[in-house]
């Protein structure tokens, strides 16, 4: 980066400050991962000089002859990881993507079911914060009080009640697996659209360790930067009777034009994960995920659900007297880094819960296996036991910057 030091030594010194960052910190936070350097050249690339308001051979500007051919190998691919019949590469990430699915299907004022915020459901599934509640009626589903787990019988009951448009599956901080033919059977029972947001779990269904939704669900909407270990962005599958009106509600109806330097870093990410090493990498989030979640539950935290069968963990501080908002900052002076997190019927408020979220996309990235989560499961007990003591602090971020340092993070250099 040569020239940005040149034209701009302060956006250049706190770039690679927050590379140094990334490089010596243990990230946990569950949507967030390392891109190959092959993503991020394709990312910086000169595809972000361009404009291609439209789709391929149906553009309004000029000049797309290269576009063109990348918007289509680009929607081909991610139609054939994912088994798709459409794919809309251009939306610009996971929020407008979900609004882009409901304009394209939903009448204003028709109900959309989602899985409540503070049981692990996504703002932009109807929560009333965002401006999905405010076009259509919002509907929630619950996880159990003691399981934590979604109780199909429960959300059956109540799409019969509410008679929703549209029922979405998925989540941020849900640490089980979704069963999609349930939801699906649910959705047809009562005449709803079935949309799948499985941005924090494509990764795991292109490895074949999490069921996979394209079989049951009308839409599936997933970012490209999560599990999927691409740039940040998003798309939209769905089946081919649907295309015209999902894509007519990308474009025109909520963006202008695509940002085809992103669309060609979520090809590059897809090719990636169309091979065999994908594979065995979301079978380690899993099993990293697990090792961890057992490496915490032997050290006396309970985690919501009791443990996770996918890439992520939410772990209840109450029994440790310690508010989440609290351990996350002890942590990331630790050089761990993490979210705090509500837990399901969390007696506190979002902005200081009771929880954390952690989870090991990023860090199985950097080759860290079921042994280094034990160290890192470890270092989260020391933490959250002396968070007041600075002086602990300190000693597990020394350790913390050692250790990470010999794991070197895909696109980074040490
Ligand atoms: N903000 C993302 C997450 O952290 O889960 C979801 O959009």
């Amino acid at each position: 980066m040569d020239e940005l030091q040149r034209t701009d030594p302060e956006v250049y010194r706190l770039i690679k400050q927050e590379e140094s960052y990334q490089i010596e910190s243990v990230r946990l936070i569950p949507s967030e991962n390392y891109v190959s350097k092959a993503v991020l050249e394709a990312t910086g690339s000169v595809l972000a000089n361009k404009y291609s308001e439209g789709y391929a051979g149906r553009r309004y500007y000029e000049g797309q002859r290269y576009i063109d051919q990348i918007e289509t190998l680009v929607a081909d691919r991610a139609k054939s990881l994912f088994g798709a019949e459409h794919a809309n590469v251009q939306p610009y990430s996971g929020s407008p993507a979900n609004l882009a699915v409901y304009f394209a299907l939903l009448k204003p004022g028709e109900g959309l079911m989602g899985l409540a915020l503070p049981h692990g459901g996504h703002l932009s599934h109807g929560w009333s914060v965002s401006i999905s509640s405010n076009f259509w009626r919002p509907i929630h589903y619950t996880v159990g009080r003691e399981s934590h787990l979604i109780d199909y019988e429960a959300v059956r009951q109540l799409a019969r009640a509410e008679r929703p448009k549209m029922i979405v599956t998925g989540a941020t901080a849900y640490p089980r697996q979704f069963d999609f033919k349930l939801f699906s059977e649910i959705a047809r029972e009562v005449g709803a659209y079935l949309l799948a947001d499985i941005s924090h779990i494509a990764g795991l269904i292109v490895a074949g360790v999490h069921p996979d939704p394209v079989p049951y669900a009308d839409v599936v909407m997933t970012t490209t930067h999560k599990t999927l270990r691409g740039p940040r962005g998003a798309m939209i599958l769905c089946r081919k009777e649907l295309a015209a009106q999902i894509d007519k509600a990308v474009f025109p109806g909520l963006q202008g034009g695509p940002h085809n330097h992103t669309t060609a870093a979520i090809g590059v990410a897809l090719k990636e994960a169309a091979t065999p090493e994908f594979k065995e990498y979301g079978r380690q989030v899993v099993n990293n995920a697990k090792a961890l979640a057992d490496e915490l539950l032997a050290r006396g935290f309970q985690l919501v659900s009791g443990g996770t069968d996918n890439h992520l963990i939410v772990v209840d501080l109450t029994n440790k007297a310690v508010i989440g908002k609290k351990a996350a900052q002890a942590l990331d002076r630790a050089g761990i880094v993490c979210n705090h997190n509500t837990i399901p019927y969390d007696p506190r408020k979002p902005f200081s819960p009771s929880g954390i979220r952690l989870g090991t996309p990023a860090v199985t990235s950097r080759g860290m296996k079921e042994h280094e989560m034990r160290q890192i499961g470890a270092w989260l007990d020391t933490v959250i036991t002396h968070v007041n003591d600075e002086t602990v602090i300190g000693r597990v971020a020394g350790e913390v910057r050692e250790f990470s340092r010999q794991f070197p993070a895909p696109g980074l250099v040490a």
